[in-house]
């Protein structure tokens, strides 16, 4: 077995509660600016998580929710006259200036025990990478507001959005991030928190460890070697949901446990 050399972290979700405090409320900003009368609610958004990427989940909407809510199919208003695609990426890239503005202003933190765990990793000398389906600079927006201009350099590669054609669950993000480091699904781990995800990292063969939230609590993670509430603090313990870790919170010593097992 090979040494574990790198963590590779998923974002939404996994790192922050950025969907519901985040994606869905900029997705509702970028219809209101576009003069569209769609509200996508915190339950209809559950649902619509089915689908990975932004871009798609508006096409994911479009096709499969819009009819049901109004009887009828959604047509480009003639005021806006722009073919399907660029009509969705328009909004998606408005739905991207709103997500980072709300970064700026500091809307959603990061889950517990999510800076510990890096700092851990920074001065044990493992390596970082993200594999995330969200569009590039959102990440970047979410990890300088909350650590600091620096803490882009903490990560190796930050695989993010269109950088591969197939989105989660397709396995390509997380074996690109591999590429990019030289390292083999052997010396790496994967956190997510996620059916989607988890197809994807386990896809890349990575054994992967989940953190759970809202909306995906009930989520099948069968496959995944822990599934834990969050990471954990001293003060505030994890629990363990499936799979054995024997301190009260996620240190580098239960991930080499892991890694090892
Ligand atoms: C989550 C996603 C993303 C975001 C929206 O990705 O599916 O689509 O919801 O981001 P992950 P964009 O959990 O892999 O981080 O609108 O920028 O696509
Ligand atoms: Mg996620």
């Amino acid at each position: 077995m090979s040494n574990l050399e790198a963590l590779i972290f998923d974002v939404d979700g996994t790192l922050a509660d950025t969907e519901k405090d985040g994606h869905l409320v900029a997705f509702n900003m970028a219809f209101e600016e576009a003069g569209l009368d769609w509200k996508w609610s915190v339950e209809l958004y559950g649902r619509l998580l089915e689908v990975t990427g932004g871009k798609e989940r508006i096409k994911f909407y479009l096709s499969d929710f819009y009819k049901d809510e109004r009887g009828e199919d959604f047509e480009i208003p003639a005021s806006i006259n722009k073919p399907l695609d660029e009509f969705v990426a328009d909004l998606h890239a408005a739905k991207t200036r709103f997500y980072m503005q709300l970064m700026e202003e500091g809307a959603v933190p990061l889950r517990t025990g999510v800076v510990r765990l890096f700092n851990e990793a920074r001065e044990a000398g493992l390596r970082l990478a993200i594999a995330t389906t969200t569009t590039p600079a959102n990440v970047t927006s979410l990890l300088t507001h909350m650590l600091g201009a620096d803490a882009i350099d903490w990560f190796e590669v930050i695989a993010a959005g269109d950088v591969v054609p197939a989105k989660k669950p397709a396995p390509d993000i997380y074996t690109y991030a591999m590429e990019k480091m030289n390292l083999s699904h052997e010396q790496c781990l994967a956190f997510e928190d996620s059916y989607n995800g988890l197809l994807s990292s386990k896809g890349a063969d990575l054994k992967t460890i989940i953190t759970i939230n809202n909306y995906t609590a009930d989520h099948d993670f069968a496959g995944a070697e822990l599934v834990l509430s969050d990471f954990g603090e001293p003060d505030q313990s994890m629990k363990v949901i499936v799979g054995q870790c024997d301190e009260p919170f996620f240190t580098l010593d239960c991930a080499r446990k892991i890694h090892q097992g």
